[in-house]
């Protein structure tokens, strides 16, 4: 089975992040997600700029930024100027006012398009940007935490948009509250990746290494 698991690193232990990034690689994580947040769109400030530039100078593997910003357009060159071809920026098209407008300065820069849909944002509204961005960041807890429930309204969502990924070019990565029975229901359904944060990675007794490996051995 093909999928991708990234490190949620909002939840990593910041007293030795390089420590971190290193095990992470070590136990074979695919890429790192970079939560953050302006404390106006979202109700937290979560990881910030310098969170970002550092995790990029310790890694060569590909990283997600997901903008929880308000107008993530005034300050999208900070962001791109921190990254490398092929990294890839969600933003949340609720909080732009020409979120294509925005898309197109991430293309233009040589990184991966993609929008982060809300719990209680719907497919329709989102439907022309289907056809800008190459990836979907399905929300299935609120943006804002770490650490939060499921919320499973947001299922069928997912299956709307996996009808949809074929012909519109786009891939699903999950984003809030994965947990082993999620990866083994939508990964053969077509889900490409899943952001692990404290549901499943951080804060066990078994290594990353271990808990990545478990993963993977998922019987399908
Ligand atoms: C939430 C953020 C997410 C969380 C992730 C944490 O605003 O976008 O990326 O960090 O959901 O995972 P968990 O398993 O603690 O929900
Ligand atoms: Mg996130």
């Amino acid at each position: 089975m093909q999928f991708e698991l990234m490190a949620s690193m909002m939840c990593a232990n910041y007293g030795n992040l390089e420590k971190e990034v290193k095990a992470l690689e070590e136990g074979g994580i695919d890429s790192f997600h970079i939560d953050i947040m302006d404390g106006r769109y979202v109700p937290n400030f979560a990881m910030s700029l310098n969170d970002l530039r550092y995790i990029t100078m310790a890694t060569k593997k590909p990283v997600d930024v997901h903008l929880m910003i308000e107008h993530p357009c005034n300050n999208i060159g900070i962001f791109l100027g921190c990254l490398r071809k092929g990294d890839t920026v969600y933003i949340h098209p609720e909080a732009e006012y020409h979120p294509s407008t925005t898309l197109q300065k991430v293309i233009n820069a040589g990184m991966i398009p993609g929008i982060a849909i809300n719990p209680g944002t719907s497919v329709e509204t989102v439907m022309e940007l289907l056809r800008i961005v190459r990836k979907v960041l399905v929300m299935s807890v609120n943006p804002g935490n770490a650490g939060q429930m499921y919320l499973p309204y947001v299922g069928k969502k997912i299956t709307k948009l996996l009808a949809l990924k074929e012909d519109m070019d786009f891939e699903i990565c999950w984003d809030g509250a994965c947990s082993a029975d999620k990866i083994l229901e939508y990964a053969p359904k077509g889900v490409k990746g899943f952001v692990l944060g404290t549901t499943l990675l951080f804060g066990k007794k078994e290594s990353y290494g271990e808990t990545l490996q478990n993963i993977r051995e998922l019987k399908f």
